[in-house]
C-alpha cells in the first residue's frame, strides 16, 4: 500500500532565495529566525509508516523497523532494563491527604545508581481495587506538585532555581500544573518523579545522572530523552509491586520536553497503555519537515543532549530523516494517544502537531482503532477523541485544568469505561 504525502503549498524553487527563513549555517552565530508563515512552509512528502504493509501480520516486522530507525537515529537505543539495577530503597506509609480522599505515598528507588523519588497520589478507593494511574515527570522537583511537608525535596541539581538546590519556599509552586484532586475524583492515581534525579538536564558530556553508571552513549545510544524514557519504564517496573497501582492501566503523560520523552516511552514499552504528550513541539508531535517554529537543527545546537549523536544529521536536512513525527505516533497504535497544542505556542509548531496525527491516522485506522475523528483542525476548545485525540486550547504554552479535562475524559474512555 503507497500513499504519498505531499502538501504543497508552493513552488520553493520559485521563490526567490531571500524570502526563505534565515538558516545559519553550521558553526555559525547567525541568529535563528523561526519562520511562522505556511506560505514558507517547504514542500514535502513523508515517508509512509505503512509502506509494504498488506496485512496486519506484517505490521509487527513493520513496526520493529520503523522503531529500530527512529531509535538509532534519533532518541538513541535504550538499555536493558537489567542495566538500572532497579532497587527499591524504601515506601512511605500512606499520608491522608485532600480532605481524606487522597493517600500520598513516597518511593524511593536506586535506577543505574541514581536516588529516584517519586511520589505517588491514590484514590483511598485504590485499597480495596488497583486505579488506573498517571505516570508523568515534573521539572521542578515532587515538592513542587503539591504543597505538603512530608514531600521528599530532591538533592539532584536543580534548573530552575539560582544555586540548583530545591527549597522548601518552592513546595506547591508548580501545583497549577497537577490537577490531583479532578485526578483522585475520577478515581485515578498520579505517580510523578523529577526528571533530573534521572538525568539532570544540561550538557554534561554525560557524565552525571544515569550515564555515570550506564557510560557516555554512542551515536546511536540514548542520549537525555531516551534515558528519561527507560526510567519512566523502570518507574513502571517498581510499581508492579504496589498492590494499589493497576500497572495494566498506566498513561504516561508529559509537556514540552518530556512530552518528547511520554512519546518515546510510549513507542518503546507496550505496558503503556495510553500515552499523553503536552505542548511537545519539535521532537515531539510537531512534523520536523514542516520547519515551523523550533526546527531540528535549532533543537540540537540549544539542547546537544537531548537526541543521540546521529540525529545531528538531520539539521537542515529533514527531508533525509527516514521517519517524522507520525511515524513516533504510528509505533504507539493502536493504543490511544493524544496530543495537545496551545494556540500562542507557535514554537511548538500546533498545526504540525496536529498534521502528525492526520498522518498517523492511516495506521490506526488501519490496526482497526477508530483513529483521528476529523482530519480538519479543530478550533481553539472544541477536542477530538478518537482512539487518537487531539486538542489545541487557547493559552500559551503550559499544562492547565482544561488540558487534565480533557485527558482525564479521554483516559476514561479508553481505560475505564
Ligand atoms: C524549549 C525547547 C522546546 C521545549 C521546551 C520545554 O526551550 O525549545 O523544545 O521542549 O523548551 O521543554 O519547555
Amino acid at each position: 500500500m503507497k500513499h504519498s504525502v505531499i502538501t504543497k503549498t508552493f513552488c520553493i524553487a520559485l521563490l526567490p532565495i531571500c524570502t526563505l527563513p534565515n538558516f545559519p549555517a553550521h558553526g555559525q552565530d547567525a541568529k535563528f529566525v523561526p519562520n511562522y508563515d505556511e506560505a514558507r512552509v517547504p514542500e514535502y512528502e513523508l515517508p509512509d509508516p505503512l509502506s509494504g504493509v498488506e496485512t496486519k501480520n506484517d505490521w509487527g516486522s513493520r513496526r520493529a523497523e520503523l522503531y529500530e530507525r527512529m531509535a538509532t537515529q534519533m532518541f538513541g537505543t535504550m538499555p536493558s532494563p537489567e542495566a538500572a539495577k532497579l532497587r527499591i530503597e524504601s515506601t512511605s506509609p500512606g499520608k491522608l491527604i485532600l480532605d481524606g480522599k487522597c493517600v500520598l505515598r513516597q518511593l524511593k528507588i536506586k535506577i543505574a545508581g541514581q536516588s529516584v523519588d517519586v511520589a505517588l497520589f491514590l484514590p483511598v478507593s485504590a485499597s480495596e481495587k488497583p486505579v488506573p494511574i498517571f505516570l508523568g515527570y515534573n521539572f521542578n522537583g515532587n515538592h513542587t506538585v503539591f504543597d505538603d511537608s512530608s514531600i521528599t525535596l530532591p538533592q539532584s541539581w536543580m534548573r530552575k532555581t539560582a544555586d540548583h538546590k530545591a527549597h522548601e519556599k518552592d513546595r506547591g509552586s508548580s501545583s497549577g500544573r497537577w490537577a490531583i484532586e479532578k485526578i483522585v475524583d475520577a478515581n485515578f492515581g498520579l505517580a510523578t518523579l523529577y526528571y533530573g534525579d534521572v538525568d539532570p538536564d544540561f550538557d554534561d558530556g554525560f557524565r552525571n545522572g544515569v550515564h555515570s553508571q550506564l557510560g557516555v552513549p554512542s551515536d546511536s545510544e540514548a542520549a537525555s530523552i531516551g534515558t528519561w524514557a527507560w526510567a519512566l519504564s523502570r518507574v513502571v517496573d517498581a510499581l508492579e509491586t504496589i498492590d494499589e497501582v493497576d500497572t495494566q492501566r498506566v498513561a504516561v503523560i508529559g509537556h514540552s520536553r518530556l512530552g518528547k520523552t511520554s512519546l518515546w516511552a510510549g513507542a518503546s514499552d507496550e505496558r503503556f497503555a495510553l500515552v499523553i504528550s503536552n505542548n511537545s513541539g519539535c521532537g515531539g508531535a510537531a512534523l520536523s519537515r514542516r520547519q515551523v517554529g523550533e526546527t531540528v537543527w535549532k533543537i540540537n545546537d540549544s539542547f546537544p543532549h537531548w537526541f543521540c549523536g546521529n540525529f545531528k544529521q538531520y539539521g537542515r536536512n529533514e527531508g533525509a530523516m527516514p521517519f517524522d513525527s507520525h511515524t513516533l505516533l504510528a509505533l504507539i497504535a493502536p493504543r490511544p494517544v493524544y496530543v495537545a497544542s496551545a494556540h500562542e505556542d507557535r514554537w511548538a509548531d500546533p498545526k504540525g502537531e496536529f498534521l502528525s496525527c492526520v498522518h498517523a491516522d492511516p495506521v490506526y485506522k488501519f490496526l482497526g482503532t477508530s483513529g483521528l475523528p476529523s482530519k480538519k483542525m479543530p478550533a481553539p476548545n472544541t477536542p477530538l477523541h478518537g482512539t487518537i485525540g487531539y486538542h489545541i486550547r487557547e493559552g500559551k504554552h503550559d499544562v492547565t485544568d482544561y488540558d487534565w479535562q480533557q485527558y482525564i475524559q479521554f483516559a476514561t474512555k479508553h481505560l475505564v469505561q
